[in-house]
């Protein structure tokens, strides 16, 4: 009798230790979770993320975010005074886990105009942080909390005018991974989009003010990716090579409009929805809220250029919603053969297409006062149209758009350009010795945009520069 029920006992103690020591490894409350000592949090500005927590134990992580107000560049020529959180938009991004104690330090820089406050959707308290943070310029704010959810979180400033506050650039993104860490994989970017008001219109130069009544419309005159037009364009494309997995943390910051994040030619394998817990596989599009974020994963399969868009279409195409991912390595013809065949096909005739006529083309631009003036508006004109066509340097599309560097065509008659500029081009031509015979549509820009865009075209990749000047594009237009 005696022997059993210190057999019982012993038995009882096991299961129970078990039971322990098994609490001990999952915690069903996060609270409940030890920190073991202190670490000053790694933070990064966009498109970086800090290094993935991996295995580590929750630890009280010292986040120290400085608030600054400063002038930058919403696009050439257009100035913003930014108020940034970490000095970029969006702001330093935080890695944490679950059980993390974090105590935040927010500091006010003593040259900004206005306090501000942070409101982490991360945060299980009153205003998530906002009423315990509130902090003038020239101070520093403490508040701690404990993460208990894992997922991706928007934080933003929330002082009265909030709208305005995100207007001006103030959100960023925190994550707070699960025990154990996200499954790693090979390249990890951070990307948030926000809308701006200005002013002025899109593309109007000079310092540009916040535009409160834009704003209230929500009738943005930028959508853009990391707080500017061309943040993830050209050189500053992200990029990963064939075979690799890619995971993108994005968020949203508004303030007004709500995102369809896709990216062209891409399909999502897995998607967190909302930052959260649940993933759907082989996505299209994801929305993404504003205040709200969403963790895509794809791995990249074949080489190329992949565009990061808000596909609602014209914020990427005429508002800045537009991002590149660039992706090197060998070709995989079964996974994507390239163009295969170039047909003609015109079932309605030669003619060439016209856009449909408009009378808005804007005659209120500033002309431009010098050369340099020229290439400078002549590149955006560029970039804006001539480019998906005839591409970034100039180089074309073997056998579809003929290229505009070193073109022997081009260089061997002005006026023909110019022509060709102002009321498009059909039927067979041959440049450099190859022949193409495809359309170009006639291109809606004004005289002055023709001038500078064609200045630009001959000052550029090895051609025989020469200056276009208005006086010119006016005279080929009033021949025909
Ligand atoms: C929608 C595509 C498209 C766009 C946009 C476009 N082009 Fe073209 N361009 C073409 C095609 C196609 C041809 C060849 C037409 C043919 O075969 O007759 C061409 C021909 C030309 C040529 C003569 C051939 C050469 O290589 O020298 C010039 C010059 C030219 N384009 C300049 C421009 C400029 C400047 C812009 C921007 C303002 C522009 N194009 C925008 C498609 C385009
Ligand atoms: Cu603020």
């Amino acid at each position: 009798m005696k022997t059993k029920r210190n057999f019982l006992s012993i038995f009882m103690a096991l299961l129970l230790f078990s039971c322990f020591e098994n609490k001990e490894k999952t915690f069903e409350n996060s609270e409940d979770i030890p920190v073991n000592r202190e670490m000053i949090a790694e933070l990064t500005s966009p498109p970086n993320v800090p290094t993935p927590v991996g295995r580590r134990k929750a630890k009280k992580l010292i986040v120290k975010m400085e608030i600054l107000e400063k002038e930058g560049e919403i696009t050439d020529g257009v100035r913003y005074v930014y108020w940034t959180f970490g000095g970029t938009v969006p702001g330093s991004f935080i890695r944490t886990r679950v059980g993390d104690e974090v105590e935040f330090h927010l500091q006010n820089h003593p040259d900004n105009k206005l306090p501000h406050n942070i409101d982490l959707h991360a945060v299980t308290g009153p205003g998530g942080g906002a009423e315990s943070s509130f902090v003038a310029p020239g101070h520093e704010k403490v508040f701690s909390f404990k993460t208990l959810n894992p997922g991706l979180y928007v934080y933003h400033c929330a002082t009265a005018p909030v709208g305005m506050h995100i207007a001006n650039g103030m959100y960023g993104l925190i994550l707070v991974e699960p025990e154990g860490g996200l499954p790693l994989v090979d390249k990890e970017y951070y990307i948030m989009q926000g809308d701006f008001y200005t002013k002025g219109a899109n593309g109007e130069r000079g310092l540009q003010p916040f535009d409160m009544q834009k704003a209230v419309d929500e009738n943005a005159d930028y959508v853009v990716f990391n707080g500017k037009v061309g943040a993830l364009t050209g050189d500053n494309a992200i990029t990963a090579k064939v075979g690799e997995t890619v995971r993108l943390f994005v968020g949203n910051g508004g303030p007004g409009l709500v995102s369809s994040f896709h990216v062209i030619g891409e399909i999502f394998d897995k998607v967190h929805i909302e930052g959260g817990e649940k993933i759907n596989e082989n996505v299209q599009t994801t929305l993404i809220p504003a205040g709200g974020a969403a963790i895509v994963e794809f791995r990249v399969d074949v080489p190329g250029t992949f565009i990061l868009v808000d596909h609602s279409i014209f914020r990427a195409f005429n508002k800045g919603a537009l991002g590149m991912l660039k992706v090197e390595g060998e070709e995989n013809k079964k996974i994507y053969s390239g163009e295969i065949r170039d047909d003609i096909y015109l079932p309605e005739g030669p003619g060439i297409q016209e856009m449909p006529t408009t009378d808005e083309i804007v005659e209120s631009e500033i002309p431009a006062k010098s050369f340099e003036e020229q290439m400078k508006f002549g590149k955006q004109a560029y970039m804006q149209t001539c480019f998906a066509c005839h591409q970034a340097e100039g180089q074309g599309v073997p056998n579809a758009f003929p290229p505009l560097a070193k073109s022997d065509y081009l260089n061997a008659d002005v006026n023909r350009a110019i022509d060709i500029v102002l009321h498009g081009k059909s039927g067979e031509i041959t440049v450099n010795g190859q022949k193409y015979n495809s359309v170009m549509t006639k291109q809606m820009l004004s005289p002055d945009e023709i001038a500078n865009v064609l200045t630009y075209v001959y000052n550029s990749w090895g051609n025989s520069k020469q200056v276009i000047t208005k006086d010119m594009v006016e005279k080929v237009k009033n021949k025909k």
